[in-house]
């Protein structure tokens, strides 16, 4: 992993912030609950660009439509786009953003992302509100972990073998920053969903 600490100064991530405003007007967050038990989520979420990643009792799974409101996603802000080409050194385009808010208690147990075909791509993540303690593993539930701050304006790219790690958020410090409105966190991770495009010749 590649820890941008304070790389979006206050303007920047009060631009950003704007925008994403403007997305969750348009494709609110929603709760997801987890597959088969149907246990909600402390963490909203939403989601834009042409793919949302998206939680219910039936699954897991990323889709082109919001899933309350059944339209589309909104674009993925151009500036967002801007700091993948810059930082992501990946060719392809990211395919899907998702937004996850934390409310001051809310928190995410350890996972694995994996539910994108495309491993070789980064995930790029970008942190906007209140401090959180950031939790990465290894490639089984029961390695070693490591924890650190993820702070407004943070961003993380995760790749090699951190891709495919556990990884978690054990708790938010509300009222650590002044950028939102009230106390939690957004974090925004742009994602590489598909394989790249390849029309099978050798050359
Ligand atoms: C390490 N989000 O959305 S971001 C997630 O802060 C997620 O909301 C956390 O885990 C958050 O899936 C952590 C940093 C992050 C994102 C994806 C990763 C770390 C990762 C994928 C693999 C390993
Ligand atoms: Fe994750």
């Amino acid at each position: 992993m590649k820890l941008l600490p304070g790389h979006l100064d206050r303007k920047d991530q009060e631009a950003l912030l704007d925008e994403i405003r403007a997305i969750v007007k348009q494709a609110p967050l929603f709760t997801p609950s987890m597959p088969r038990t149907g246990q909600p989520f402390s963490v909203r979420m939403s989601n834009c660009g042409p793919l949302g990643w998206v939680s219910d009792k039936t699954g897991y799974r990323y889709q082109a439509t919001h899933p309350a409101t059944n339209k589309p996603w909104p674009a993925l802000p151009q500036r967002l786009l801007q700091l993948w080409h810059d930082l992501a050194n990946y060719d392809d385009e990211p395919q899907a953003c998702l937004i996850n808010h934390y409310h001051s208690d809310a928190k995410m147990g350890l996972h694995v992302d994996g539910d994108e075909e495309d491993f070789t791509a980064p995930i790029f993540s970008l942190s906007l509100g209140d401090d959180a303690r950031f939790r990465l593993g290894g490639a089984r539930r029961n390695d070693p972990t490591k924890s650190f701050m993820l702070r407004s304006g943070d961003i993380l790219l995760l790749n090699g073998s951190d891709r495919k790690a556990y990884h978690g958020i054990d708790r938010i410090y509300p009222g650590t920053s002044t950028l939102l409105k009230a106390p939690g966190r957004i974090n925004l991770t742009m994602r590489r969903v598909t394989k790249p495009y390849t029309n099978g010749m050798k050359d």
